[in-house]
């Protein structure tokens, strides 16, 4: 007969391989160590700290799942495994690590040139180069295909035009994914570095999400490149969503790390906090909130697991992804509202995670892809009918 382990009720863990577990522990003691200490002050305070790129980069965190320059060459679960520790401790610290190597590393691997690899991968990898990822505009978020910026093309590259919007690790940044639209009108990936003439990152003020990431604004006034600025491997919308199934599947794992947070908060603050002569985790209403919460963490680990595994074997759709993404991030939203809630007063504080877990998740279940967006992704999967328009 097989024992209970209320925090881990479906034994994810030994459903694990060895290696899988060292990548998870060795994160796990390098995010409590390292970030756990630090997070508090750089969200009371908006502070991104840029080492931790370096930090992260010095333990194989970056790129993680490509084989070469500099990166450790993993599988998926373990990638999945990463973000989950990461993001325990705070979204946007997931948000810079996801962005470097599923936004940026990912499609300079995949449609990048080999000079463009050996140009950008290592120090990408070690994190002493910091990447960002342009995709949506001020007036182009859910429907990238509205994008406005221009790839002019000219006798030895391309002029571009154009502003990006809510752009994590942006002003950072030493290296731009960039997407715009040629003279064809077909969607292009551009690579942009820090210095170039027209080209500036000025960071977005007042964010109440991510306060630990830093965001963005690209701006391209003429922006003139060479020809090898081009990612020649991909042409349309399948090249930066190509990218985006990467991070999607990395934030299914990711949301569940915050989510964990907040029940185990809940769970610690309640069975000390006494009310009515009896610790609040002795009453009905508690339990059942700590209940519904092992539930749908318990669950959504399994279903990032099993995404996890299927990506492995390339068998992974990008409906998968949606599905995972979408009911990740929308039940640890609901996971750190209730956990805020069961903290009475102190929930509002930052003395303890949860407040600023919710405030994240905001933007967490808003970007890549917002929880409704994905839904029309799978409403149109099982109908055949395209809702969007
Ligand atoms: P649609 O007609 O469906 O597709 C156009 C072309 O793209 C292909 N495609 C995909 N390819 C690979 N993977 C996917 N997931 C794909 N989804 C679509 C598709 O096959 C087609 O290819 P082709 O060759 O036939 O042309 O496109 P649509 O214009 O109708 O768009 C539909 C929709 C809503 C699904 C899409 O636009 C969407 O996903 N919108 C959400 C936008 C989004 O997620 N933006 C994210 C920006 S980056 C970000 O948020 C980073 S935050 C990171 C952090 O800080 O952690
Ligand atoms: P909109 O598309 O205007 O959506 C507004 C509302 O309308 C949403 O509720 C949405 O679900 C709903 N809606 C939209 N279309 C439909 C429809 N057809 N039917 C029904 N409802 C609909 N982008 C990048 O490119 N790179 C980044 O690094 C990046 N980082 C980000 C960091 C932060 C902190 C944030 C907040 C955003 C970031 N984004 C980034 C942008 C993010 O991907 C977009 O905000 C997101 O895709 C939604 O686009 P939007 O903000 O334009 O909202």
């Amino acid at each position: 007969k097989g024992g209970f382990r209320w925090e881990d009720a479906l034994l994810l863990d030994d459903q694990l391989e060895g290696d899988e577990r060292q990548v998870r522990d060795s994160a796990r003691a390098f995010c409590q160590d390292r970030l756990a200490t630090r997070v508090r002050e750089a969200f009371r305070h908006e502070i991104f700290d840029p080492a931790i790129m370096a930090e992260m980069g010095a333990l194989g965190l970056l790129g993680m799942t490509i084989d070469g320059y500099g990166c450790a060459g993993v599988n998926h679960v373990c990638y999945g495994l990463v973000a989950r520790e990461v993001e325990r401790v705070d979204s946007g610290y997931r948000s810079a690590m996801s962005v470097q190597s599923s936004l940026v590393m990912h499609p300079i691997h995949a449609y990048g040139t080999e000079d463009q690899r050996q140009r950008y991968l290592p120090g990408l990898a070690a994190g002493t180069l910091i990447g960002c990822f342009g995709l949506t505009e001020p007036d182009a978020g859910s429907d990238p295909a509205a994008m406005k910026t221009r790839a002019r093309r000219v006798a030895d590259g391309y002029v571009l035009s154009g502003s990006k919007m809510w752009i994590t690790n942006a002003p950072v940044a030493d290296v731009f994914v960039v997407w715009a639209k040629d003279d064809e009108g077909q969607i292009r990936g551009f690579i942009l570095e820090k210095g170039m003439k027209g080209l500036s990152a000025p960071k977005i003020d007042g964010k109440f999400s991510l306060r630990a990431s830093i965001t963005g604004e690209i701006v391209m006034d003429e922006v003139a490149v060479p020809e090898t600025a081009l990612l020649p491997g991909v042409v349309g919308l399948k090249g930066p969503f190509g990218c985006l199934n990467k991070a999607r599947y990395g934030i299914s794992w990711g949301a569940m790390g915050a989510a964990e947070a907040c029940w185990f908060a809940a769970r610690d603050y309640t069975l000390n906090r006494n009310a009515f002569g009896r610790p609040l985790a002795a009453t009905q209403l508690i339990q059942k909130k700590l209940a519904d919460m092992q539930t749908e963490i318990t669950l959504g680990l399994q279903g990032a697991l099993r995404l996890g595994r299927l990506m492995d074997q390339g068998r992974a759709a990008p409906e998968m992804i949606s599905l995972m993404k979408r009911n990740n991030c929308g039940k640890a939203l609901d996971i750190a509202r209730t956990a805020r809630d069961m903290h009475g007063g102190n929930g509002v504080s930052d003395e303890y995670p949860v407040i600023r877990h919710v405030l994240n998740l905001e933007a967490v279940n808003t970007y890549e892809g917002t929880h409704d967006v994905h839904a029309l992704v799978l409403g149109r999967a099982q109908t055949g009918l395209q809702a969007f328009g």
